[in-house]
């Protein structure tokens, strides 16, 4: 337990009645000392009254807009005991605004003003007797108190010329964090720049794309024969988004392999009936019925995170994009509400939703809603990829050509049908034990086909 103790406003000079602009603190924050406490601004000075010492913040007895003169209570202070804190708690403080801020030449030392007593009641323990407790501007190094330009003129940028419409404190962190707070929008009184207006700034910026220069290209033409080929409208739309993606979600890609042999000798049997009905059932309908059963395991990895990266949006509906590979570029339909479809469904519409994508016949509402998104190359070959994460949904399947390997079964190589899949996820929203969960949940319901079709 600390000593209870009251700041005061210190001796300002000839500066009476001086408005509060800014109160950086709440009861309860914990303070450094040199934290500022409250900004107050003349429409000559612009000053801090800083803390002289760590300690938790008990009581806040003036508002944005309160007047004060020297003397006034600021704030109620728990600071901790010590003989050191005891030598060194002021019976007055001196303060010397510069010569721009004071025309008057600076007064002589003297105590601090005794502030008027509270005139609402207080628990008596919330202050020490007057002149032993009473927390003022340091007596010594007084921070100091720069002239206001005018708000129209015109503030170069740069550590000497920073514009004024921002506490001393405020310019310190603003240089700490390397911020120009010329670039910075005030939402204080007069525009005042707080200190939440700098970490907006700083949030907004980090969630900016890198804005790098483009790479250098020499001239082709001099090695050999070139042409120029547009991209397609779909191509350009693609490259920003996957551009944007790949600069601002950090991922991860786990990878797995489901045992699909079961899978395989089921779907073999019921592709000839499910074709005679005209539908083409493949491996896709299933991996994506097994996705669903894993998300619904998972609501992690299907949902958002917010603007602001603080909320999960989790999503109590299963909407899946596969992307399809057509002739203008890759396009990404979705198929809605997978969780109450069967396979054989599942199977006709990503038929006729991928005929429609090739044939440039997709409505803007088939390429949105979706949580999750699959994207298959086993129709193609290759043995492993890395897909990117389809934001703002936080995880997508890559899913490769399946093989026949031989594997270790009961004391034998026994041949089985081996599906080499890939899932990238926002490491922001799915830790990496998360991810691995997820594929090995997903490689079991792929496995064992009952699971599946229940
Ligand atoms: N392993 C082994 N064989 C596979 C397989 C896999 N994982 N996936 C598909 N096949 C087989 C199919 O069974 C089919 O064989 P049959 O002709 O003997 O029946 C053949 O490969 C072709 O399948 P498909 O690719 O036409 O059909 P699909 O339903 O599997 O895929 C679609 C549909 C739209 C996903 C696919 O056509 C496509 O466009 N894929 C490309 C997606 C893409 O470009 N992704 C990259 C995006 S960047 O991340």
């Amino acid at each position: 337990m600390g000593r209870i103790a009251e700041v005061v406003v210190p001796d300002i000079g000839n500066f009476h009645d001086v408005p509060i602009v800014d109160i950086p603190i709440k009861v309860g924050a914990e303070v450094k000392k040199d934290d500022p406490l409250v900004t107050l601004e003349s429409d000559k000075a612009s000053m801090d009254v800083p803390s002289l010492f760590d300690g938790v913040i008990k009581d806040v007895r003036v508002h944005v807009g309160d007047k004060v003169s020297a003397g006034a209570p600021i704030v109620v202070m728990e600071v901790p005991e010590s003989p050191l804190l005891e030598a060194s708690l002021p019976t007055g403080g001196e303060y010397r605004p510069p010569a721009a801020a004071q025309p008057a030449p600076a007064a002589p030392s003297q105590p601090a003003p005794v502030p008027a007593p509270p005139s609402h009641g207080e628990p008596a323990d919330l202050r020490l007797p007057l002149g032993e407790g009473q927390l003022g501007m340091p007596p010594v190094s007084p921070r100091r108190a720069e002239p206001l330009p005018s708000p129209s003129a015109a503030v170069p940028s740069g550590p000497a010329h920073l514009p004024s419409h921002a506490s001393p404190a405020i310019r310190r962190l603003a240089r700490e964090m390397g911020v120009d707070v010329a670039a910075v929008k005030g939402t204080g009184p007069n525009a005042r720049i707080r200190q939440e207006d700098l970490r907006a700034h700083v949030a907004e910026r980090l969630n900016q794309p890198a804005q790098s220069p483009p790479i250098a290209l020499p001239d082709f033409a001099q090695f050999g024969h070139i042409e120029m080929r547009p991209l397609s409208r779909i191509q350009r739309l693609s490259a920003a988004h996957l551009q944007q993606v790949w600069t601002q979600v950090p991922q991860v890609t786990q990878h797995g392999e489901a045992d699909i042999s079961e899978l395989e000798t089921f779907r073999k049997v019921e592709a000839e009936a499910a074709q005679q009905r005209g539908v083409r059932l493949t491996l896709l309908a299933f991996v994506m019925k097994a996705v669903v059963r894993t998300l619904q395991s998972h609501p992690a990895c299907n949902c958002s995170l917010d603007g602001h990266g603080e909320n999960l949006i989790l999503k109590h509906y299963f909407n899946i994009a596969f992307a399809v590979d057509t002739a203008e570029g890759l396009l990404v339909p979705v198929v809605r509400d997978v969780d109450r479809k069967g396979i054989l469904d599942l199977a006709a519409e990503l038929g006729e939703l991928s005929a429609r994508a090739r044939q440039k016949k997709l409505a803007p509402t088939d390429l949105q809603g979706a949580t999750f998104t699959i994207s298959s190359l086993g129709g193609i070959g290759g043995t492993a990829f890395s897909p990117i994460v389809n934001a703002p949904e936080v995880a997508i399947l890559g899913v490769s050509r399946a093989q026949l390997r031989p594997v270790w079964i009961e004391n034998q190589f026994v041949p089985r049908l081996i599906l080499p899949l890939a899932l990238s996820y926002d490491h922001r929203v799915i830790d990496g034990a998360e991810g691995a969960r997820f594929m090995v949940d997903l490689c079991r319901e792929l496995t064992d086909i009952r699971r599946l079709l229940l």
